[in-house]
């Protein structure tokens, strides 16, 4: 009995300390390890489609429950031994009506907020900054357009050694982060110089591929402050693992630091040249 309670008691303190570790980091903006779910939604489109995440998962838990008592049901109550004269009854129609509507109205009702999420993430705001990703073996090139500010950059993986010096996770920190304003909508045009790639934000619930002649457009809008981490979401080649994003959410007075550093470094050789500029 006293086993029993210090187990239980065991239990709970480990539940509450994986709890505690939850709330003590509520911004984790990179994988961990141990993680389950998601990481946390940074982003209106993430944050819905989290809740949709969850809601198909009790569908289908409740899905899966209802099959397994069928299953045990049906072991149990139909063994041989325990009914020996198999009925040789089939079909019958309140059934088969059953299992073909009640299914239809199961998918029905996943469909209306399914599409409602669809149009919300194909629909384009008009965005406040505008980013081009440019996939290639194996890093990104981004771009900010513009005649104002526009320049381009490569921003490529660093090495083990470097990433642990500049304190960044291995495999994911980059040289060249991206910079974009918190809680503005930001337009990310995706494509390729090569091979397909694809551009992946989890916590922005960004996922575009990069197409080669291709301009694919997706967006996103942070709603806060931060490091966030993507990778690029399509085999690409013997390096795809080794072309990590590294996004960093900050406020307009630091972006507009930022843009007027990077503007200097690395020069304006867009400068509207290749699109028009935005008014
Ligand atoms: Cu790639």
């Amino acid at each position: 009995m006293f086993l029993r309670k210090l187990g239980i008691g065991a239990a709970l303190a480990a539940l509450m300390a994986f709890v505690a570790a939850f709330a003590a980091h509520p911004a984790i903006a990179q994988p961990k390890e141990w993680g389950l779910g998601f990481q946390p939604p940074a982003s209106p489109v993430m944050d819905q489609i989290q809740s949709f995440h969850n809601l198909l998962l009790w569908i289908i838990i409740a899905t899966c429950l209802f099959v397994l008592a069928l299953l045990v049901w049906i072991v149990i109550r139909y063994r041989a031994s325990a009914n020996p004269v198999p009925s040789k009854v089939h079909h019958n129609t309140l059934l088969e009506v059953a299992w073909t509507l009640i299914p239809v109205i199961i998918l029905v009702f996943i469909a209306v907020p399914s599409f409602r999420l669809l149009y919300f993430q194909e629909t384009l705001p008009t965005p406040d900054v505008q980013i081009k990703a440019v996939g290639k073996q194996w890093f990104w090139s981004y771009e900010y357009p513009g005649s104002a500010a526009g320049f381009t950059f490569d921003s490529l993986m660093l090495s083990d050694e470097d990433a642990a010096k500049a304190g960044k996770p291995r495999l994911l920190g980059v040289d060249n982060p991206i910079y974009v304003p918190v809680n503005k909508v930001i337009e990310v045009e995706t494509t390729a110089a090569d091979v397909i790639h694809s551009f992946a934000l989890p916590q922005m619930g960004v996922k575009m591929d990069g197409v080669p002649g291709r301009l694919n457009k997706t967006w996103f809008k942070a709603t806060r402050t931060g490091v966030f981490y993507g990778q690029c979401s399509e085999l690409c080649g013997s390096r795809h693992a080794f072309m990590p994003i590294e996004l960093h959410v900050v406020t307009d007075a630091e972006y507009a630091a930022w843009l007027a550093k990077s503007k200097a470094e690395f020069a304006a050789i867009d400068n509207g040249a290749t699109r028009v500029a935005s008014k």
